[in-house]
């Protein structure tokens, strides 16, 4: 960070030089490590008269050596600029230079030791051009988005070239005076839904030919709170995404925001927050294309508060905005920066700067990208499709994500158990194995309510078989571990071998007598990959009806076989271990388009089929990033009709409303610190993308996991709400039974904890369920307004109450942790952070057998003894957690049902309570008692904490307790044991 001594005032010019450098925190001198072998050092100033000054000004490191032959002055291989000192000019002559603040110019920014060398520059050939100053890089818009761009190729084009340094920015680009865009060929006009543009494209620049013109724009105004502007073909049907958003009939009256239009020649009109004035999506930048296979809009942003866009392994939550790009088309990738990964979801939530929130969804399917750039702005890119854009205005981000999924889908509702502990791995290869670390983890006592096995336990790697030699005798395990209260979770492929004997695998025969297979261009014949069973495999078309009704057969008879209480669907993305189908894809626009988006590799078919593959509801290459989505639905219903319990379906790829069938792991992790954290970062986003439902491999997928790194991930993975250990084929055994006592003492004391938060846990996903809430949630969630909140995302939320802050270091036995501004206790002691800590990073303790937790006043966890399983747990008794704030207030609630019937909410098959605590009281109020199986349950703890003094008596019901059922602490906090019904109101007074 920039520091400045003299703030505002101007005493000398040199001082305001000074001030554009930062004060040296970083180790600058380290970019200057000499390499191992001096003889590959570079000489830099081979003739003679070299001096420090002399060679630091060519940006050049000193070091004189004792080494005959050693040059004093060489090259630096690690410095970031190869800019000399001596060619810079400084782009920032006045203060505030910083990496950012300079990359935003369109500047190089490189720091060195050199006195008075400018940090953020741009070099003297760059300045003769001039064109930097005069085409700033945050209004230029590319004209020429392929690769192998050069001056020749882009003035051909008729279009303007500046050179540029920084990576994607665009050094192509349209002219500054237009007209290149749309026109409006009339004034809006409205409709029942809101208005109606008509455009027209001037024969002017076209990037890729085939222009569509004239395209509309119909703005719809759905709610109070959301907005639809879909820019498609008038005249001809494009693809559109079969997700159904509800369209009501008549334009909301008095929305929550203005429309404007600025301009009758081009397309600029706004979007403005109506209450603040702030101006949310606003298009005069230009840039709009909408061509056959390439269609672009750009649009600033009101803040660089923007978070979303997925599936990637982002490297912050918050984005950095400095001209990022980030691909989206489904892929069997494992997460690694800047790759697309296994899912789409083209959302964005934003935080404006005066605090309100709002969020954006692209409903597109298409291979596409997103290029965050300084401005702020973003330009979306896309090659099919419409551009339907979804806006909700929240205005706090919680809002957001109501809206969000009121439009794609509520979540769908978990199952109890499946809020309890998972384990499996691919690679247990037998069935003893497998049985032996079930065996450990109950010998140590260790919660484990669900065990799942891999693709090494099928037959020769084919879907809806086992392998009855090496797992011999799993049907009747199953059933064993299910009379122990455990569930079991197989996993299904969405190829199928086409190469079995005849007669030997139904799979494949009855799926090839319906003819649900993706198939080749001619829509015929089926498309052959090859994936992980034997020869050649078929894939099926789950956008097919008919698809439906055979995975709902065959997830029934296969239910006879192995007793199955979830279904994982993999590899769904789809995968295919080659790059396109047998013989490979022909050179076609959908193939081959003239433009691809920043996918990784830039083929559309690596790891997949071609995209001229046939789909029921389209291309491929419309429908390819639809495809987990689309087998999510399908399971879900074939789950329900297998087992007629509520679904649990576990997607690797999803998309856009995935959330309301499917959970989702993070995918093929790696056994490492830094993975922990992108963990995080990936929970929170598909939290906002409607996927609560959600964690990553704990330990590590890949790769060997080691002790301390593996103990740290079991303390995380207890706050994942999808908690999982898995790893990978051939690596050594990590389940937290595997490392001995203390291992297994500190996993078993965390998943404890777990559990007995378990019913505030389904409370939150009820909320989820029935009003969008998120989950998990980031600070900036719940304390938008301190913008602090704003990029911490190496601590969560579960609901509102409770922070997590885990160590993400190897080594660490302490951690630095942000308290925003509310009362917060230790939830370990009942220790109250005390106010001088409050919006303050500090350092709390974390020994090797703590993940520092912390609850916040106002807020009443329902809470239950823990046991081995949720089985047992949800026969134990229930505690409250009441947490005052400073007022002496809080509030909470605990939905409960039997934990796994179908449709419990819609069914009123439910009980839920409130729970208020005001005026030195605590009152429950009855407000749902749907489920019968309340009535022998009851309450047997209360813990209070942020009382200002000692209460006199404490009474239930009127009764005073008896002293030998209350514990004070001297720091305030109280333990009650009580025994009172869960079905009866409760009034607990402290006078
Ligand atoms: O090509 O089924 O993401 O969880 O263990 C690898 C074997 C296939 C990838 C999944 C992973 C699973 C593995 N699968």
């Amino acid at each position: 960070m920039t520091r400045c001594l003299f703030p505002g005032t101007i005493k000398t010019i040199m001082l305001l030089h000074f001030c554009s450098m930062p004060l040296p925190v970083q180790n600058i001198s380290s970019s200057c490590s000499e390499p191992l072998d001096p003889q590959l050092l570079k000489d830099c100033h081979p003739e003679p008269g070299v001096s420090e000054a002399k060679c630091l000004a060519r940006n050049c490191c000193w070091s004189p050596s004792k080494t005959p032959g050693t040059p004093w002055c060489f090259e630096n291989t690690n410095e970031c600029s190869t800019v000399a000192v001596s060619e810079r000019i400084d782009c920032y002559p006045e203060r505030g230079a910083n990496e950012s603040t300079c990359k935003k110019r369109g500047c190089h920014w490189c720091v060195s030791k050199v006195p008075n060398a400018p940090f953020c520059f741009f070099s003297k050939d760059e300045a003769t051009l001039d064109c930097t100053r005069k085409y700033p890089v945050l209004q230029r818009i590319d004209c020429h988005p392929l690769p192998g761009v050069s001056r020749e190729t882009c003035e051909a084009k008729g279009c303007m070239w500046c050179s540029a340094v920084i990576p994607n920015v665009p050094q192509c680009f349209f002219p500054e005076d237009g007209p290149y865009g749309y026109s409006l060929n009339a004034r809006p006009e409205k409709t029942a839904r809101g208005l109606r543009v008509i455009l027209n494209k001037p024969d002017t620049i076209s990037l890729f030919g085939n222009d569509i013109s004239p395209i509309a724009m119909d703005l719809e105004f759905h709610a109070k709170d959301r907005l639809r502007f879909k820019i498609y073909d008038p005249n001809d049907k494009r693809f559109e995404v079969p997700l159904i958003i509800d369209s009501p009939s008549k334009a909301a009256v008095n929305p929550d925001y203005n429309v404007e239009f600025l301009n009758e020649s081009s397309l600029h009109f706004r979007i403005i927050r109506k209450v603040t004035g702030t101006v949310l999506w606003d298009t005069s930048l230009g840039g709009l294309v909408f061509s056959s296979q390439f269609i672009q809009m750009m649009t600033t942003v009101p803040s660089t508060s923007i978070y979303g866009f997925g599936e990637h392994e982002h490297p912050s939550f918050k984005h950095d905005m400095n001209f990022v790009k980030y691909g989206m088309f489904s892929r069997d990738q494992p997460p690694k920066e800047f790759s697309n990964l296994y899912g789409v979801h083209p959302f964005y939530l934003c935080i404006e700067n005066d605090f309100n929130a709002h969020g954006v969804l692209l409903l597109n399917s298409n291979a596409q990208d997103i290029t965050l750039n300084p401005l702020p702005s973003l330009t979306f890119r896309t090659i099919g499709g419409i551009l339907d854009f979804y806006m909700f205005f929240g205005p706090t981000p919680e809002n957001v994500v109501q809206q969000y999924t009121e439009a794609i889908g509520r979540p769908f509702l978990p199952p109890y158990w499946s809020l309890g502990f998972h384990l499996g791995r691919w690679g247990y290869n037998t069935i003893d194995v497998l049985k032996n670390t079930i065996e450990r983890l109950k010998q140590y006592d260790i919660p484990h309510d669900v065990q799942y096995s891999d693709i090494d336990s099928m037959e020769r790697h084919l879907d809806f078989t086992y392998d009855k030699i090496n797992f011999l005798g799993l049907p009747e395990y199953i059933k064993q571990l299910k009379r122990d209260g455990m569930h079991f979770v197989i996993i299904l492929n969405p190829f199928l071998t086409k190469d079995e004997p005849r007669g030997t695998y139904k799979p494949f025969e009855l799926g090839q007598e319906m003819g649900i297979w993706v198939n080749n261009s001619d829509g015929i014949t089926p498309a052959l990959g090859k994936a992980w069973p034997p020869g050649d495999s078929v894939y099926a078309d789950f956008t097919n009806p008919e698809t439906a009704l055979w995975w709902t057969q065959m997830c029934t008879e296969f239910k006879h076989v192995l007793d199955y209480d979830g279904i994982w669907i993999n590899m769904n993305e789809p995968s295919n271990f080659r790059s396109g189908q047998q013989p490979g894809c022909t050179r076609s626009h959908l193939n081959y388009p003239p433009f691809v988006p920043e996918i990784t590799g830039g083929i559309l078919a690596e790891k997949t089929l071609c995209p001229d593959s046939k789909t029921y509801l389209g291309d491929h290459y419309d429908t390819h990033s639809l495809f987990g989505w689309s087998q999510g639905i399908c399971t879900f219903y074939a789950y329900q009709n297998a087992t007629k319990k509520r679904a649990f379906v576990l997607s690797r790829s999803t998309f856009v409303g995935s959330g309301q069938y499917t959970g989702h792991w993070l995918g093929d992790n790696f056994s490492r610190w830094r993975d922990m954290h992108m963990s995080i970062i990936g929970i929170l986003e598909f939290n906002l993308f409607g996927i609560p439902y959600t964690g990553a491999d704990i330990c590590g997928f890949n790769g060997e996991t080691a002790y301390e790194l593996c103990l740290r991930w079991m303390q995380l993975g207890a706050f994942y709400p999808f908690s999982r250990n898995y790893n990978t084929y051939g690596h050594k055994e990590q389940d937290p039974g595997v490392f001995g006592e203390e291992f297994a003492t500190i996993s078993r004391s965390i998943l404890k904890i777990r559990y007995s938060l378990l019913p505030y846990l389904y409370t939150l996903f009820y909320y989820s369920h029935v009003s969008g809430n998120t989950v998990v949630r980031g600070l900036m969630h719940e304390f938008p307004s301190d913008p602090q909140t704003h990029g911490i995302d190496k601590a969560f939320l579960w609901g509102p109450a409770l922070m997590i802050a885990p160590v993400l270091e190897e080594g660490a036995r302490s951690l630095n942790v942000y308290f925003p501004e509310a009362t917060w206790f230790t939830l370990y002691t009942g220790d109250k952070i005390p106010f001088s800590w409050l919006k303050k990073f500090v350092d709390i303790p974390a020994p090797l057998e703590i993940i520092p937790l912390f609850v916040r006043g106002g807020h009443i966890l329902p809470m239950q003894a823990p046991a081995r399983t949720t089985a047992l747990s949800r026969q134990n008794p229930f505690g409250l957690l009441i947490v005052l704030d400073e007022q002496g207030e809080a509030y909470g609630s605990l939905f409960w049902d039997d934990g796994d019937s179908i449709d419990t909410v819609e069914d009123e098959a439910y009980f839920f309570v409130d729970y208020k605590f005001s005026n030195k009281e605590l009152r429950t109020t009855i407000i749902k008692n749907g489920y019968s199986g309340i009535a022998n349950q009851t309450y047997d703890t209360v813990e209070i904490l942020g009382l200002t003094k000692k209460p006199n008596t404490i009474s239930v019901n009127g009764k005073v307790i008896l002293s030998d059922r209350i514990q004070y602490h001297p720091n305030m906090k109280v333990n009650l044991w009580i025994t009172e019904p869960l079905s009866q109101e409760l009034t607990i007074s402290f006078s």
